[in-house]
């Protein structure tokens, strides 16, 4: 029987493209998100593996293990978490950000990474084996001017997952975080509330990453033999030298 992974926020983005990443890699896949018609979209496209959905909202942590304990016994052995739900909620200075837009982000970007964590683990606990990846930023590892909170969250990843692998070593339970730069997805149209044109901007004049990239890299990662950690990897476009710093051809 093929190995199961979970990837939450598979409706869209990285997430979406690291389920037919793992899939091709013949991982049997449990896809994640709100957007029940995006979920439904990808059952019916990714069928070169068998597909489970699981629809819930991260910040629900009644709903997540209602969810995970939803799980038939055929899906129960997930080897492989991708904890990748998760976006950014604005981007203003402290002085006039949207507490709303800050509750967002630290209830998904953290406190959904955890509620989800703690669901699954028990079901990789069992196993002795399980292989958990959260998907942080450059945000995570550098602050940028009014990316306050986002870059919180983010840095919250960060520490969760050094602290998971300490916690979890004795376990044989490998923790990895991958960290990228930008990527063009739907990010930035949700973290600018559907503008469109300003969310072209952040990624105009530069070769960006693409959801593929990120979903080999985490395939790559999940595909090490069982003796080898890649413990976190930050990935960034060509032109992008750090959180600040992208060279844009005029
Ligand atoms: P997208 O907006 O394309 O995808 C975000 C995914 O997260 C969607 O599938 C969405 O599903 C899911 N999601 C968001 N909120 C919730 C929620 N409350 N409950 C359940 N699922 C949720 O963005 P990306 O693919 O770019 O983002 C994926 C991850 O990558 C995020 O953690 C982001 O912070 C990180 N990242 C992105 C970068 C970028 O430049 N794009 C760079 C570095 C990191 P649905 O709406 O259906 O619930
Ligand atoms: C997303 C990358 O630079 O927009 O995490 O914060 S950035």
């Amino acid at each position: 029987m093929s190995k199961i992974a979970l990837v939450t926020g598979a409706t869209s983005g990285i997430g979406r493209a690291t389920a037919f990443e793992l899939a091709r890699k013949g991982f049997r896949i449990i896809a994640t998100g709100r957007r029940g018609d995006r979920l439904e979209e990808l059952q019916q496209e990714l069928t070169v593996v068998p597909v489970y959905t699981l629809q819930f909202d991260v910040r629900d942590k009644g709903a997540v293990q209602q969810a995970i304990d939803s799980l038939p016994e055929a899906w129960r052995q997930v080897e492989v978490l991708v904890n990748n739900a998760g976006n950014a909620h604005g981007m203003a200075p402290i002085q006039s950000g949207a507490v709303e837009d800050w509750d967002a982000m630290i209830d998904i970007n953290v406190k959904g990474l955890l509620y989800v964590t703690k669901a699954v683990l028990p079901l990789m606990l069992q196993q002795r084996k399980g292989h958990i990846v959260n998907v942080g930023s450059i945000a995570g590892k550098e602050v940028y001017p009014n990316g306050n909170v986002y870059s919180a969250s983010k840095f919250a990843v960060d520490a969760i997952t050094q602290g998971m692998r300490m916690d979890l070593v004795q376990e044989g339970i490998r923790v990895s975080e991958v960290a990228p730069g930008l990527v063009e997805t739907e990010f930035s149209e949700v973290r600018f509330k559907g503008d469109k044109e300003r969310a072209a901007s952040v990624y105009k004049g530069i070769a960006a990453l693409q959801a593929q990239d990120i979903a080999e890299l985490i395939a790559f990662i999940v595909t090490r033999p069982a003796h080898v950690n890649i413990a976190e990897v930050l990935v960034l476009p060509t032109a992008q030298a750090s959180a600040t710093v992208v060279h844009r051809q005029q």
